[in-house]
């Protein structure tokens, strides 16, 4: 524009940010990211890089507040959790504990030590392996917790992402308040070893969730300390490869029933997933790989899926559950051989007799090398 008179007029519309410079040549910027890549191990962190009350870095707080401060009792920095009150609700709250996650989801088999005090009576800590998702408003940390309580009950259990619960081991073991004790756990394949100060509390399998972050929770609204955070490998290594059902190079849809939702949840992998209840429909992923697991979405109106690997005998999986829930491991394959394979799931039409709908829905499928 060129002033007139020393002044100029310019009309600006509503919704939209305005600069206006004497200066020419804006352009936006030609940066490029590197390419994605997981975090290496061993990750390791004492806390003690950081000033007095600052986060810790690629430590995440999905509920409560993790921040640096003295440890007691011993010298050098922890990272506590210091919220002690139900915070305000917004917009309708959430039953989450105070969580705080780290590492990479496609971490599989490592093992995670973590030091753990407790400041109060009547509270606990969790340690978790293989977490994969939180569902905000559900509650739900999905992967294996060992929870141990002041009074020395402990319990290792799975959660699935609705916060339903499988209790796998429980026992007892002093633990106590302002007293610190080492939490460890093994993750090797099926195989789960969880440990105290050392000391093996239980060694158990579960197939279950096979990757995911390190996390570690308080009960609510318990301040504690951690230190020392180590996650080291643990048997076979390997990166897992995650498809998300919005990913239409990788899912191959087939049939008119197909429909498809891209901001469905929190709990859903990416936020999206895909439903036919037509029979006959059907979607492919072809892949490299020895192994895939399959997840999708439970849900009180879904039906029953027929999967199979290299067009070989169909396996009948049920999508129903009395509670919505997404990134649900519904189903894994045999070892197969090397090579590239063709996962097909059909959508049958059928349903149990308590389902209201015959829903078959993807959400993604980890593709192990
Ligand atoms: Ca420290
Ligand atoms: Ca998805």
């Amino acid at each position: 524009m060129t002033p007139a008179g020393g002044s100029f007029t310019v009309t600006l519309q509503p919704g939209f940010v305005y600069s206006l410079t004497t200066t020419t040549g804006q352009t936006n910027g030609t940066a490029t990211s590197p390419p994605p890549a997981a975090l290496r191990l061993p990750y390791r962190d004492n806390f003690e890089s950081y000033p007095n009350g600052s986060l810790a870095r690629l430590v995440s707080a999905v509920q409560g507040a993790f921040e640096t401060a003295p440890c007691t009792g011993r010298r050098g920095q922890c990272l506590r959790q210091v919220i002690d009150q139900q915070p305000i609700a917004w917009p309708i709250g959430s039953p989450t504990r105070p969580l705080a996650v780290t590492g990479d989801p496609t971490w599989t088999n490592y093992e995670v030590g973590l030091d753990a005090l407790l400041e109060q009576p009547d509270s606990s800590v969790d340690l978790i392996g293989r977490f994969q998702a939180q569902q905000q408003f559900g509650g739900g940390a999905q992967g294996y917790h060992l929870r141990i309580t002041d009074a020395g009950q402990w319990t290792v259990f799975r959660e699935d992402v609705a916060g339903n619960d499988t209790v796998l081991a429980t026992g007892n073991r002093a633990f106590g308040v302002h007293t610190r004790h080492r939490l460890t756990m093994r993750l090797d394949g099926t195989s789960i070893e969880l440990s105290m100060d050392g000391r093996r509390l239980t060694s158990l399998r579960d197939a279950t969730y096979n990757s995911g972050h390190v996390g570690f929770m308080v009960s609510k609204w318990n301040t504690a300390q951690f230190d020392n955070l180590a996650v080291t490998r643990a048997g076979r290594q390997g990166t897992i490869t995650m498809l998300d059902d919005q990913d239409s190079g990788a899912f191959v849809y087939t049939g008119a029933g197909w429909g498809h939702c891209i901001s469905c949840g929190s709990d859903l992998f990416h936020g999206g997933n895909s439903f036919d209840a037509v029979a006959g429909d059907s979607v492919s992923v072809t892949f490299t790989g020895r192994q895939l697991t399959f997840f999708g979405v439970r849900d009180p109106n879904h039906g029953i899926g027929a999967l199979s690997i290299d067009g070989g005998p169909e396996t009948l999986v049920d999508f129903f559950a009395p509670y919505r829930a997404g990134t649900q491991p519904l189903w894994t394959s045999p070892t197969l051989r090397p090579g590239t394979h063709t996962f097909r799931i059909r959508v049958t039409g059928m349903m149990n007799d308590g389902s209201g709908g015959a829903f078959v829905v993807p959400d993604r499928v980890d593709v192990l090398p």
